[in-house]
């Protein structure tokens, strides 16, 4: 996160670390965020390793240490969306979910620092101010152990598609955030399949993944995220058919 600040525990419940393991330490590459008990988003492009060598970390504030309240999975299964594809260096339909491994019979359980974030029925509208948090690169060139969070703003589809800036590159499974004119809060390398979250009547929303951009903190190229209403009904099909079926 780019222009970020330390967050105070349990102020991002929602929000995982998907790591691969590995003999010596696991190694975080990817954020994401928890829907449901044994269920987390993350972006498509994040999914090049098979689930045996991945885990999800909830209920992280510092990757660097062992935390009391952190809560670790293997992952059982990995679905990425079937229209997932990257073109000209760009991720279209960014989208995948994470199957948790039941750990004792249960997956997540819910405690001040380990909740699921709500799917959004309804478009937030442009200018709203919301939240990205990680663990991914900063403006001093490194990745930050601590969870950073920061808040940028929706930017409109015409806007974000001006010639200087994502000239006819996006589509309906994208939308941008962050301040054109004035950049400071972007997402980064190591931030993408982590949550853009909206507020709305007190409850967090997960509105975005993050996804991708042109470099990270510039002017007229803020970030890209996945538009998590367009796969409404992929995901609530996908964990119903998976929760349906016996194994
Ligand atoms: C990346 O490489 C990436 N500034 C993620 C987000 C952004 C740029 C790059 C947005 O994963």
């Amino acid at each position: 996160i780019y222009g970020g600040a330390k967050t105070t525990a349990g102020k991002h419940p929602w929000v995982a670390s998907l790591q691969i393991k590995t003999s010596k330490r696991n190694t975080h590459i990817c954020g994401g965020v928890l829907i449901k008990a044994c269920w987390v988003l993350t972006a498509g492009h994040c999914i090049e390793q098979p689930a045996e060598n991945l885990q999800v970390a909830l209920g992280k504030q510092n990757l660097k240490k062992r935390e009391h309240q952190e809560q670790v999975f293997d992952v059982e299964k990995i679905i990425v969306h079937y229209k997932y594809r990257e073109k000209d260096g760009v991720p279209h339909n960014d989208i995948a979910l994470l199957k948790l491994k039941p750990v004792d019979g249960h997956c997540a359980v819910e405690t001040k620092y380990v909740k699921t974030a709500c799917l959004p029925h309804f478009f937030f509208p442009v200018g709203t101010d919301c939240f990205i948090s990680g663990w991914g690169m900063t403006e001093t060139d490194e990745e930050s152990h601590q969870l950073l969070d920061a808040n940028v703003k929706l930017i409109s589809q015409k806007k974000c598609s001006a010639p200087r800036a994502y000239d006819h590159i996006l589509d309906e499974s994208m939308f941008c955030a962050g301040n054109l004119r004035r950049p400071g809060a972007d997402s980064c390398q190591g931030d993408s399949g982590g949550p853009l979250t909206c507020v709305e009547n007190g409850s967090y929303y997960v509105y975005g993944l993050v996804s991708w951009g042109d470099g990270c903190g510039l002017k007229n190229k803020p970030g890209v995220y996945t538009q998590v209403t367009t796969f409404l009904s992929w995901i609530k099909s996908k964990i119903q058919s998976e929760s349906r079926s016996l194994h």
